[in-house]
């Protein structure tokens, strides 16, 4: 007879987990003593790390992977990872300690209660009745994690049961296409074929479903605009394409403004629509047509108007560049290139990332956490290829650096890039380490402005005004915190020693920190001034 340990080191080999992201404690150890040489282990420092490392890994792989954090702990320290995943729809299959069932109802030590904590942010969370369901409690959740919408789910896992004996058991085949309602699209196709002026707007599940190839074909069939969902957590069309048009504002009024000169507008894997300030209006111009297709049902609930089609996005376009009658087009340029900054003194965000974007490789990724300079990252970074950018799904600081490590490790031959703000990379700041020890040679590129400075424009913004504590960042040398984790890391002062320091960056294979000091940022709020009419709170 084989353990419960037995069978479920064979059942993640089957289901391809064969790494480990983690953080030890007393009662994961009877899981982890012994562990096969076939399995890698990737400690990290911190369970936000851990499962953040584990979230970049999986979203660059489209495939679920593995974390085994502590006890009650790994909820305290890494929910906000958790949350993440949920948001990014991350396919993660997390795993804790539990203390030993023969006293669990005792309350010991470190007993925990991270499945009631979790419930929220997962699609399941369990811990088994007997131990011998352990291993099929990790099928299943593994089963459900990979199912669109993706996710994490969490299990919870009483130490003593990696020792009872258990059967073996054999995976299934669990598909993972949801085919859209063809009925549903025959609608859209004949709101499409019927429009003067339509527009798609691309958002981050259609890489989920590894629809990029499929959309731009049927962007291209239709000769249709193509706009970004706004605070994008991921870019699912080419930024240099010539019907790419940009992104969109994250409120209602501005946004609606946007499109207003659309009569039909279909959005491709995204919420309808994600939005920070509170700036009322209509979703979506009274008279046009909204047609949402999302792979997650919660969405498709969620959406303020519209028709909403639940279903795989590769399919949906697929679907409807063969029904939709193709669209010819007079005025196809492309949108205008920026202008090219300026080299001032303090260096400006802006050209900071004009000179990356001049530097780095075409096929890099980006990781970004750099709240006040965005919109300045979004101009300026032209990248062409799918699975190109990352970034904060809800707000949450601490995605940036252990998602670029995860995305590095998943993708040896492309360069992860990493900007973050001098604030930001405090949230999970040990991720650091994980790059020296892994050989992962992400760029971090440190925006120093000193400040917070995306909550002062949130402050001019909304006319909270500028009297406010908790704003300010002095007396933190980033270059020294990252050569104690045993990065190579320098400062960047001066505009002109930008390019070559960056091009001595790419052209090694080594982890770098380069903290360029920048001008502080405010005024702005996610690319929305004033005109839009925001909401007041001073
Ligand atoms: C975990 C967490 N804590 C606090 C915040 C609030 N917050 C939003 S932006 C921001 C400032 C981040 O500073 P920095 O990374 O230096 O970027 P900057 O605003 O200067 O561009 C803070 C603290 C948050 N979003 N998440």
């Amino acid at each position: 007879m084989l353990t419960v340990r037995e069978v479920t080191y064979q059942l993640l080999r089957d289901l391809g987990m064969n790494l480990i992201f983690g953080n030890p404690g007393s009662t994961e150890l009877p899981f982890l003593r012994d562990m096969p040489p076939d399995f890698k282990y990737v400690l990290a420092l911190h369970e936000r790390t851990a499962i953040g490392m584990g979230l970049g890994y999986a979203m660059a792989r489209g495939k679920a992977a593995f974390v085994n954090v502590h006890s009650v702990a790994s909820v305290g320290n890494g929910l906000s990872a958790l949350i993440d995943a949920f948001y990014c729809h991350a396919p993660l299959v997390v795993t804790t300690g539990q203390q030993d069932r023969r006293h669990v109802s005792a309350e010991p030590f470190l007993v925990s209660r991270a499945v009631e904590i979790v419930k929220p942010y997962v699609k399941w969370a369990c811990e088994p009745l007997r131990a011998e369901d352990v291993p099929a409690a990790i099928a299943r959740g593994y089963y459900l994690a990979v199912q669109p919408p993706m996710g994490p789910v969490f299990i919870s896992i009483p130490m003593d049961d990696w020792t009872h004996e258990c059967q073996n058991m054999t995976v299934r085949e669990v598909s993972q296409i949801v085919q859209p309602d063809s009925a549903a699209l025959d609608e859209v196709v004949r709101a499409l074929d019927s429009s003067r002026n339509p527009a798609i707007v691309v958002g981050a599940q259609i890489e989920e479903d590894h629809g990029w190839n499929e959309v731009v074909a049927l962007a291209e069939h239709l000769n249709t605009d193509v706009y970004q969902q706004p605070i994008p957590p991921r870019w699912t069309f080419p930024r240099t394409h010539r019907l790419f048009r940009g992104g969109l504002l994250p409120a209602q009024q501005p946004l609606a403004e946007q499109l207003a000169s659309y009569d039909t507008v279909v959005v491709l894997g995204a919420p309808v629509f994600l939005y920070y300030a509170y700036v009322p209006g209509h979703t979506i111009k009274p008279g046009t047509k909204l047609f949402q297709l999302t792979n997650s049902p919660q969405d498709a609930a969620a959406a303020l108007a519209g028709t909403s089609i639940v279903g795989n996005l590769a399919a949906a376009a697929r679907y409807l560049r063969t029904h939709a009658e193709p669209r010819d087009r007079k005025d196809s340029s492309s949108r205008e290139s920026p202008q090219p900054p300026t080299p001032e003194y303090p260096i400006t965000p802006a050209f900071l990332f004009s000179v990356l974007n001049n530097v780095m490789p075409r096929n890099a990724v980006i990781a970004e956490e750099c709240p006040s300079s965005k919109g300045d990252l979004d101009r300026y970074l032209m990248l062409d290829e799918p699975g190109s950018f990352y970034s904060v799904p809800n707000g949450i600081l601490g995605f940036g650096l252990p998602a670029a490590v995860g995305l590095q490790l998943a993708h040896p031959e492309r360069r992860v890039v990493c900007p973050v703000g001098d604030g930001s990379i405090q949230y999970s700041i040990q991720a650091l380490w994980n790059a020296v020890q892994h050989k992962a040679p992400v760029i971090f590129v440190v925006l120093r402005n000193g400040d917070y400075s995306a909550l002062k424009s949130f402050c001019d913004f909304t006319q909270v005004g500028r009297n406010v504590h908790g704003m300010d960042l002095p007396g933190i040398d980033i270059v020294k915190i990252a050569q104690g984790y045993g990065m190579a890391a320098q400062e960047v002062d001066q505009p002109g020693d930008l390019e070559s320091v960056l091009e001595a960056a790419f052209a090694t294979q080594e982890p770098q920190l380069i903290s360029v000091n920048v001008a502080k940022g405010g005024q702005k709020c996610m690319g929305m001034d004033q005109s839009v009419n925001p909401p007041k709170y001073g």
